[in-house]
């Protein structure tokens, strides 16, 4: 055997010390007595990547043996959050390294307090990535994960008297630990310049690309260690840097400056995160990341993963491409430019194989989130690829029209170009085109996408449309964020649930169980605690941990409805204040919200401005006797998410029907023994039907009623005119009661609400406040809702992220696992 030895260390306390006390020396080249905590946790953090470094090595050997078929997960975010706690739990080492730590009178908890979370996402789709890298690393599935490497994640938000300011987020300030640089790897990238006629030494006239100018694309690597000794795969982020062709010239006029501010201009490029979730801008920033990283990864794939030689005939056989919804679209012209300028192919052979390698999820149904990229910039940009974009939709539509002879209205709805208002690339016309399938995040959504999106097009090819609904991985959101429930359920039912979750259901015995669901409680009262001590700590709020937690955590958004809730609790408190109601009739609650606005969102961020107004107002008005309480902590993150939900005991999932794509968190709040107030929408049609109706808080408009109500002509003020506690609610804001008499800060809120009212929340409101009536009820009898909550624990295993990937595996990709070790 020629296969060179790999380094190993010892799994002990005593082997773990060592390695530890060495990092610390001679690593960050510090002695204990004068390790900051962040030198500690850098030492602890790099002693515990070299524990997983034999898994990540043997599964390269490995891949490259086999040559297995691979999934190239192409993604502008991934939103990993802390990685410490789950490497610890992949290594198997969370006990070891407690005790070596504690030996050396080092407290493990405040080492992992020191973490800066990578937040190199938005929200939903940048979280479903990072859960899905780590289902295909649990589950043995050969692939890799290929995105940015941002240098500011999502901004942090802090408020500023109530109000939303952002500050950049700068989380390599003190390193990170988990990334291994490979600036020997770097690749070029081309922007701008021309296209060509050129004759090839064939003698065939050709088309080629003069790109103005170029930058690196320096890849960073990240482990993503599978949970029991599965896989550790690959997570390649890219980071622009200047090549030297770009500043060279400029060095060489002697302009010093000038190239100094070049290298400026090339890396800005990974600079930072877009934090619009839903309405693109059409930046060209924007698009030059997605070309930068698509180009990076296609090339890095081509060249570096496939061995030398590879017949590229065989890609598909090789690789599938999946496109998290359309920022990595590019990824299709850009292939063909491959194949067909640098390898020199026919334009038929290189479509027959770019149309086998790529796959398409869409995670919207907003007409306004939809990419296009308006042709004067593709054309500046990118010239050749706006060429082979042109040659992609003339084919299109001249089979089209063989298809559809007398229908030139279809043919032209479904061109790839848009007309109006300028001339544009419809992204998600190109993915449909080009992708194997086509797929939404939940059943609804995919019926919606069937029925209305991109209907013509699945009337065209109607096997190409498909579902996969989301999932979130069970590791970090069940296993690592509720250790109080895992151990419970564990003691039950043993632990194989972490890696096959159906077999939750084997909880369902116990719902009628009056122990079990006394320590269900326990377990969901000590996370309140929990909470309670992080939000005191974090953000000087204060709430009771013995009042009902009623959370409502995602992006702030218009269609997600945030001013429900918040007409909801300002309902309540003007009938507590003017006597409607009795103090005594009211279930203690704590709302608690935690969203971000897209900075450029003004109504988004004047809806945070006014559920911080309330909240003081309410949270310090002492008729309350603390019996509501507002609780709105700055800057909700991954590691946020992980306290907040596991602490829920009602899960607020109240979008307009027929708006959100799936929901992940509902996913998340169902399993950790929430119960969900929401709409038949997204994600949630299937949580009910799984739970159950009666375990379920159903309200508000379908969508089928929505789209009609709109038909109709929908108009808001009706619903203010005829609901007296609607009235009263909104004409409390309006009237100043939250802005210290100042009525003019609130009313683009009110008006908003009165006379547009996009997503028809007064039309929902009656329904939802009956739905939290019933709530009330329900949770007034503690033992039943103990009973429902665990139903919902037994009843969640379908959400597993691992089940998603089985779907995508067995519907889409056609892979097979390859575990680690020869
Ligand atoms: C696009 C262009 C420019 C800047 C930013 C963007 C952009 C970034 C993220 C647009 C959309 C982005 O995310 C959309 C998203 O998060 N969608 C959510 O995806 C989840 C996972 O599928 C679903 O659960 C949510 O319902 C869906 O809203």
């Amino acid at each position: 055997d020629t296969t060179p030895p790999i380094a190993t260390r010892e799994h002990t306390v005593d082997g773990f010390t060592r390695e530890f006390l060495r990092e610390l020396n001679f690593g960050q080249g510090v002695d204990l007595t004068r390790a900051s905590v962040n030198d500690k946790y850098l030492a602890m953090a790099r002693t515990v990547r070299h524990y997983l470094m034999t898994r990540w090595i043997e599964t390269l050997r490995r891949q490259a043996e086999l040559q297995a078929k691979s999934v190239a997960y192409l993604s502008a975010e991934f939103l990993l959050g802390r990685q410490l706690d789950n490497a610890l739990l992949a290594s198997d080492l969370q006990d070891i390294v407690r005790e070596g730590l504690a030996n050396l009178g080092i407290d493990l908890d405040e080492l992992r307090e020191a973490e800066v979370e990578p937040g190199l996402g938005n929200g939903g789709l940048g979280r479903l990535a990072a859960c899905f890298i780590d289902s295909l690393a649990t589950m043995n599935v050969p692939s890799i994960g290929y995105g940015i490497r941002y240098e500011y994640g999502i901004f942090q938000q802090t408020f500023v008297d109530g109000r939303q300011v952002e500050k950049p987020d700068d989380w390599l300030r003190l390193g990170s630990p988990w990334e291994f640089p490979h600036p020997e790897a770097a690749v070029t990238v081309g922007f701008g310049g021309h296209v060509e006629q050129y004759q090839a030494d064939d003698g065939v006239v050709r088309r080629r690309w003069v790109p103005g100018w170029s930058v690196l694309g320096v890849p960073y690597n990240y482990m993503v260690p599978g949970y029991a000794k599965g896989r550790v795969n690959t997570l390649r982020l890219w980071s622009a840097r200047a090549t030297h062709a770009f500043d060279l010239q400029i060095f060489n006029s002697g302009d010093y400056a000038e190239a100094v501010r070049a290298q400026t201009f090339a890396e800005n490029i990974s600079k930072v995160l877009y934090p619009e979730d839903s309405t693109p801008q059409g930046k060209e920033l924007r698009l030059q990341q997605q070309y930068f990283f698509v180009a990076c990864s296609i090339k890095d794939f081509v060249d570096q993963v496939l061995p030398e030689g590879y017949d590229l005939h065989r890609l598909p056989e090789r690789i599938v491409f999946q496109l998290n919804d359309t920022h990595p679209v590019i990824a299709v012209p850009e292939l063909m430019r491959v194949l067909v300028d640098e390898k020199g192919w026919e334009w038929d052979e290189a479509w027959a194989v770019t149309k086998q390698c790529f796959a398409y999820t869409c995670h919207t149904l907003l007409p306004e989130a939809l990419e296009v990229w308006p042709v004067e910039l593709l054309g500046r940009l990118l010239p050749r690829h706006l060429e082979i974009i042109y040659r992609i939709n003339d084919e299109f539509l001249a089979e089209l029209r063989e298809t559809y002879p007398n229908d030139e209205l279809r043919v032209r709805r479904m061109s790839i170009i848009a007309e109006y208002p300028v001339r544009a690339v419809r992204m998600a016309y190109l993915a449909t085109v080009a992708a194997t399938k086509v797929n939404g995040v939940a059943e609804l959504h995919s019926q919606l996408l069937r029925d209305k999106v991109l209907d013509d097009f699945a009337g065209y090819w109607p096997d190409k449309f498909t579902n996969v609904t989301n999932g979130v991985t069970p590791r970090r959101f069940v296993k690592l964020s509720n250790p109080g429930l895992s151990d419970l359920v564990t003691e039950a039912i043993g632990d194989g649930w972490v890696t096959d979750l159906d077999q939750l259901s084997g909880l369902e015995p116990l719902a009628d169980d009056a122990e079990f669901r006394r320590r269900f409680r326990e377990v969901k009262q000590a996370n309140k605690r929990r909470i309670t001590d992080v939000l005191a700590a974090r953000d000087g709020i204060e709430v009771h941990p013995d009042t009902m937690f009623d959370v409502m955590v995602k992006r702030l958004h218009e269609y997600k409805r945030q001013t429900l809730k918040l007409l909801h609790i300002v309902s309540l408190y003007e009938k507590v204040t003017t006597g409607k109601i009795r103090l005594e009739d009211v279930t203690p609650r704590t709302f608690a919200f935690g969203a971000k606005a897209a900075p450029g969102y003004v109504l988004a961020k004047q809806i945070i401005h006014l559920i911080n107004a309330v909240g003081s107002t309410i949270n310090s008005d002492p008729a309350l006797e603390g019996r509501l309480t507002v609780a709105f902590p700055a800057n909700y993150n991954v590691t946020l998410a992980e306290t907040l939900i596991p602490a829920a005991d009602l899960s607020e999932q109240i979008s307009l029907a027929g708006k959100e794509a799936s929901g992940t968190g509902n996913m998340k709040f169902m399993l950790n023994g929430a119960l969900t107030i929401g709409t038949d929408d997204g994600a949630n049609v299937e949580i009910r039907r799984l739970v159950g109706d009666e375990n379920f808080f159903l309200f508000g408009l379908t969508e089928p009623q929505v789209a009609e109500l709109v038909d109709r002509g929908y108009h808001p003020s009706a619903y203010y005119e005829t609901n007296e506690d609607l009235r009263h609610a909104l004409d409390l804001i309006a009237s100043g009661a939250f802005s210290g008499g100042d009525r003019a800060v609130f009313e683009p809120v009110v008006s908003n609400l009165l006379n547009e009212d996009r997503f028809l929340a007064l039309a929902d409101f009656q329904a939802y406040v009956d739905a939290q009536a019933r709530v009330d009820e329900a949770y007034a009898d503690t033992e039943d809702w103990t009973r429902r909550a665990v139903l919902n624990v037994a009843r969640g295993g379908f959400f597993s992220s691992d089940r998603s990937m089985r779907d995508y595996i067995d519907g889409i990709w056609h892979t097979h696992p390859v575990p680690p070790g020869s």
